[in-house]
């Protein structure tokens, strides 16, 4: 049964607890952007995505989601287990030696909900664009969504799917960015500035959503909703989504050091009080 807002809301803070527990667990990982994209998951898999349970890699008739920086693999882990995917027991199995549940996601090891190996950053959007237009030769008239990072479209690859996928009119695909300004060594102006995104978007053939709430739970739904009734129009659409790296737990904010850096015990337990809720169901 779907789950209320209030309902979401609270996972929001279940999923931000279950991130921090588990980097800290094995003191590696990320959880800058996992935490920053705690509200897209959420919506994308309580609200927005019409996906098939169980699992299947065959993924006719549903739509399919592909992680491209899968660096942040915690958010889309723990978003996975709270839905039901698998056991959120084996959440304290991540980056453990044998684990279903890599530092970066990958098939092989079978877990329900991973469609491809990520984390060698640019190569998302490419498998993406792949299956919507295989999507559209089988007739299937679902939508593919995806999650980029904005450090991770200063890898070239991502430009030649951009504009191959508006010259092929893949209309049936729905990218966000997670526009949150960091990446591993600093600010993405900085370390190589992205210039007007919105712009470049566009001239690549785009339509491009912006929404400024990123962390915001009923804004991020609503933007998804928007760039639902945007496919179908003969052009890909994409959503920069202005996200803040490490959002909930306050030191982790406002710096790109917790990009890919685990708490201390004494930061967890600061952290969780921060993220309160009344009857946590942690692992
Ligand atoms: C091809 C490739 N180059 C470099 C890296 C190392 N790397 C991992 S995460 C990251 C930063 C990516 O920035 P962004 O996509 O903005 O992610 P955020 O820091 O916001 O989570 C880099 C350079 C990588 N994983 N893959
Ligand atoms: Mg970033």
């Amino acid at each position: 049964m779907s789950k209320s807002i209030e309902e979401l809301k609270s996972l929001t803070t279940q999923i931000r607890r279950d991130i921090l527990r588990m980097v800290h667990a094995v003191n590696s990982g990320h959880p800058g952007g996992s935490l920053g994209c705690t509200e897209y998951f959420t919506a994308l898999y309580g609200k927005v995505m019409n996906y098939k349970s169980p699992f299947t890699m065959e993924g006719k008739n549903e739509d399919l989601f592909f992680l491209s920086n899968g660096h942040i693999s915690p958010v889309f882990y723990s978003t996975l287990a709270r839905f039901d995917f698998f056991p959120v027991a084996e959440l304290a199995t991540f980056r453990k030696l044998g684990t279903r549940l890599q530092g970066h996601p990958t098939t092989h090891d079978g877990l329900p909900g991973i469609r491809i190996a990520s984390g060698s950053l640019g190569q998302g959007l490419s498998v993406a664009v792949g299956a919507a237009l295989a999507k559209k030769l089988d007739g299937d008239d679902s939508l593919v969504y995806v999650l980029q990072g904005d450090g991770e479209l200063q890898e070239g690859q991502n430009w030649e799917a951009f504009m191959y996928a508006a010259a092929k009119k893949v209309d049936n695909i729905i990218t966000t960015i997670d526009y949150n300004g960091r990446q591993i060594d600093g600010d993405t102006e900085d370390v190589l500035d992205l210039g007007d995104l919105h712009a470049k978007m566009e001239a690549f053939g785009w339509t491009v959503l912006n929404e400024k709430n990123g962390n915001d739970l009923e804004a991020v739904i609503a933007i998804l909703e928007k760039a639902k009734s945007e496919t179908g129009k003969g052009k890909p659409v994409c959503i920069l989504l202005h996200t803040e790296m490490g959002h909930g737990v306050d030191f982790m904010m406002g710096t790109h050091a917790w990009h890919g850096k685990a708490p201390s015990d004494e930061q967890l337990d600061t952290a969780f009080k921060q993220l309160y809720l009344e009857a946590p169901a942690d692992y």
